[in-house]
C-alpha cells in the first residue's frame, strides 16, 4: 500500500511540475517536441536535421537529455539558438527526463528568442513514457536495425506518441522490417498516431516531417492567440 502512495506522489508530483512547465511554454509561445527512442534509434540526428530544414523559418533551442556525456550537445549548439544539457547520471531519475529538470532547463533557455523547442529524452524506450514533461507533441522514432517488433515489446510509449517516426529506411534493402505490419501494430495502440518514414542520413521524408512539425507549430500558435482571448490559456496534454 504504502510503495504504491509513494509512486503515484512521484508522478503526480511529476505531473504538476508539466503544467506548469507547459503555461510557461505556452506563455512564450514555444511549441515543444519531447523525442523518445531507444539508444541510437536518430534522436540527435533527427534535431540536427530538423534544424536544418527548419532554421529559415522556426528560431529552434534544444535541450539535450543525456546520462553522462556532452556529445549530443556538442553536435547541436552551433546548430540552434540555444542548447541546455542535462546529464542524469547522478540524478534520482536517469533513465528519463522529468518535468522538474525540464523546469530548470527552462529557466536558462531564451525562451522569447524562440518558437520551437525539441527535447531529446534518455535513449529508453521504457521510463520516458512515464514523465510528461509538459510537451505539446510526444514523438518516438523506431530505427530498421532495431527490428520491426518494438511495438510489441513496448507498447506503453507507442501508445502515448503522437508521431512516430521510422528512421534509417536506408536500411531496408539489409534488415528485415515489415513497414505495413509495424504500422499496425502501432495503429492496434494507437489509432490517430503520425507516421513518417525517414533517412536522416540520406534526408529522405525529410521534408513531409519538417512540413508536420511546421504545421504544428503554426496550428498552436493559432490556437494559442485565440485561446488567449477567449479561455486565458491550455491545459496538460
Ligand atoms: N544509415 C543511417 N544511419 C543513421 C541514420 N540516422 C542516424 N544514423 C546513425 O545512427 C547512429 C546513432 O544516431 P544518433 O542520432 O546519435 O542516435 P540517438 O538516438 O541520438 O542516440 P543516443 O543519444 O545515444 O540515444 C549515428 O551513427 C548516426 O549517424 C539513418 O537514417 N541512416
Ligand atoms: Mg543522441
Amino acid at each position: 500500500m504504502r510503495k504504491i502512495e509513494v509512486v503515484q506522489n512521484i508522478l503526480g508530483a511529476n505531473e504538476s511540475i508539466a503544467v506548469q512547465n507547459k503555461q510557461i511554454l505556452d506563455e512564450s509561445g514555444v511549441f515543444a517536441l519531447n523525442i523518445m527512442s531507444s539508444p541510437g534509434a536518430g534522436k540527435t540526428s533527427l534535431i540536427l536535421q530538423t534544424i536544418a530544414g527548419l532554421k529559415d523559418r522556426l528560431r529552434i533551442g534544444v535541450i539535450e537529455g543525456d546520462v553522462a556525456s556532452t556529445l549530443d550537445a556538442e553536435k547541436v549548439k552551433n546548430e540552434a539558438v540555444a542548447v541546455v544539457l542535462i546529464t542524469t547520471r547522478n540524478m534520482p531519475e536517469s533513465c528519463s527526463l522529468t518535468a522538474s529538470m525540464i523546469a530548470t532547463a527552462l529557466k536558462k533557455l531564451p525562451l522569447a528568442d524562440m518558437d520551437l523547442l525539441l527535447i531529446e529524452n534518455v535513449g529508453n524506450l521504457i521510463c520516458p513514457s512515464e514523465f510528461v514533461l509538459g510537451e505539446h507533441r510526444r514523438v518516438v522514432i523506431s530505427s530498421l536495425p532495431e527490428g520491426d517488433d518494438k511495438p510489441i515489446k513496448y507498447p506503453m510509449i507507442f501508445a502515448d506518441a503522437d508521431a512516430v517516426v521510422i528512421n534509417k529506411i536506408d536500411f531496408l534493402p539489409y534488415v528485415e522490417f515489415d513497414i505495413a505490419a509495424f504500422q499496425e501494430h502501432v495503429e492496434g495502440l494507437n489509432p490517430r498516431v503520425k507516421f513518417f518514414e525517414v533517412s536522416c542520413k540520406t534526408g529522405a521524408g525529410m521534408e513531409n516531417w519538417c512540413a508536420w512539425v511546421q504545421k504544428e507549430v503554426e496550428a498552436s500558435a493559432y490556437k494559442s492567440a485565440s485561446l488567449n482571448i477567449s479561455l486565458g490559456g491550455r491545459g496538460i496534454r
